[in-house]
């Protein structure tokens, strides 16, 4: 595995096998080797029977919706007047036959990734519902037939060697080749969050293979973008480890397949912007020496604390050797951020940094966790189908979304549907940045609405009717991250200070 060096953050060492952050707070084991494997093993919280976890809403349809509902209370949701907006738009965008007009995105799903799921836990949140039930909310809001399909298909043992080790490779072939789901099970247990059944395979050769195809057809010109409906996703699949419910890297495999066809003739610059709430580590380390591919992360990070609790995801990796500053990690150390700490990040730092590396092809590791209880983040639906938008303007519009996380139903539906919508060319639905009420919008000790009568944090301004929250991590973060990258990116020294208290 590898482990990129530090370039100098004065808040991280790296000096011994153990990471630590050198206030003394420990991070958790990487995983490497068989006595680090066991001992991560052994960390794994399994937790106990009777105790709520963040997910148990998935459960239960009703209660996934209430609090869906409870964290967005506006407009966020597709309700059922949404649905006829929906449809509306598709019959007027319909001129010679039923949605001819569109089909200009291109969208690839298989339904066998759903006979992978966890033999041993029902209420596992990487479930097959969070494809079935995104799929047929396409079908119901005729979203589907307005895309043009695209075959998928198996990766080759070739491709995916691009990215994995063989020996990962027969490793993963001989657990899913068992059959006792005991002898499966502990197996899975020897890796970080991952759980393996005989179908694991089979559905994660489809995934890559199917980004692969997507990719493909994007960059070709057979359709101007589009969206990969896949499971099991890929961005913490590592070299020679699965980890965290990946298996194989979807989109680093489809990145290096494509290099490796198209480089000859061209192919210079994909960008992989990375919108899941947890670090794709494993992605950070197949490119980290790699010009040709920009990584970009926004992640949840809290100072190492948040999982996978790894140094190399704070802002001061940024690549190494002839693939210096094209690793821009995004590190949030607060819980509760919102759209409009999301939406300054992308105007004051990400957009900057991506038109001037002018990507010819944009991969995005699509995940839809940081709108649900596990991100403890509250990006809207809307506010995915605005990044969608913002990056339509890179690479002639040329970009795949890739389905990684997110475990609310609702969440992963609604914001994949504006996602789609956006591909389509409809223009975003509005943000609400202005949060007057007093209402509670996000969970969580942090919630910047919620720290309004605390007085504490003199960056969060909501005593005014038309000011923007901000949370001042996310302000502390951009200050960060453009110090680390404004040597080597010279529209990021534009940026003038950002004044203390008033924004
Ligand atoms: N105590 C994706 O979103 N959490 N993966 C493990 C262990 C694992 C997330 C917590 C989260 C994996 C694709
Ligand atoms: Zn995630």
């Amino acid at each position: 595995m590898v482990h990129p060096s530090s370039d100098g953050g004065d808040n991280v060492t790296n000096s011994s096998g153990s990471p630590q952050l050198t206030d003394g707070v420990p991070l958790a084991a990487t995983n490497e080797g068989a006595d680090n494997a066991a001992a991560a093993a052994a960390d794994v919280d399994v937790p106990p029977a009777d105790e709520i976890r963040p997910y148990d809403h998935l459960i239960n349809e009703e209660a996934d919706t209430d609090l869906f509902n409870k964290t967005f209370p506006g407009d966020a949701a597709i309700d059922d007047d949404d649905d006829a907006d929906i449809k509306a738009t598709a019959a007027a965008a319909d001129t010679t036959g039923k949605h001819a007009a569109d089909k200009r995105t291109g969208f690839v799903h298989f339904d066998s990734n759903v006979d992978h799921f966890c033999l041993w836990d029902e209420k596992y949140e990487e479930t097959p519902r969070r494809y079935s039930r995104t799929l047929e909310r396409m079908k119901e809001l005729e979203l589907i037939d307005r895309c043009q399909l695209i075959e998928p298909r198996r990766a080759t043992e070739a491709e995916v060697l691009l990215v994995h080790t063989p020996e990962y490779l027969a490793k993963v072939a001989s657990i899913t080749s068992l059959i006792d789901p005991a002898r499966l099970e502990e197996e899975s247990s020897k890796f970080d969050a991952v759980y393996f059944n005989p179908n694991t395979l089979e559905a994660a050769f489809t995934a890559a293979g199917s980004a692969i195809e997507l990719a493909e057809a994007v960059y070709t010109g057979q359709v101007r973008n589009g969206f990969a409906l896949v499971r099991p996703p890929g961005h913490h699949a590592m070299a020679a480890e699965a980890c965290g419910y990946c298996v194989f890297n979807n989109v680093a495999i489809a990145a290096k397949a494509l290099l490796q066809k198209f480089e000859a003739s061209g192919l210079q610059r994909i960008l992989i912007v990375d919108w899941d709430v947890h670090h794709g580590q494993a992605t950070q380390q197949a490119f980290y020496n790699d010009p040709r591919v920009l990584y970009a992360s926004i992640h949840r990070y809290e100072l190492g604390a948040f999982w996978p609790e790894l140094i190399e995801s704070n802002y001061n990796f940024t690549g190494e050797g002839a693939g210096r500053r094209y690793n821009v990690n995004v590190p949030l150390n607060d819980t509760g951020l919102c759209d409009s700490d999301y939406l300054a990040i992308w105007h004051n730092l990400l957009l900057p940094i991506f038109y001037e590396y002018n990507p010819q092809l944009v991969l995005v590791s699509a995940g839809y966790d940081a709108g649900d209880p596990l991100g403890e983040y509250c990006l809207s639906p809307n506010a995915y189908g605005q990044m969608t938008h913002m990056l339509g303007a890179l690479a002639n519009g040329r970009m795949i979304l890739t389905l990684e996380g997110g475990y609310s139903l609702k969440a992963i539906a609604d914001s994949a549907l504006e996602c789609i919508k956006v591909l389509l060319g409809e223009p975003p639905g509005a943000l609400s940045l202005f949060n007057d009420s007093e209402e509670k919008k996000c969970d969580g000790p942090a919630s910047p609405a919620s720290s309004t009568d605390s007085g504490g944090n003199e960056n969060i301004r909501s005593n005014s009717s038309s000011s923007i929250q901000l949370n001042e991590c996310a302000i502390e973060t951009l200050r960060n991250v453009i110090g680390y990258h404004s040597s080597h990116w010279p529209s990021l020294a534009l940026n003038v200070d950002i004044p203390e208290t008033k924004l």
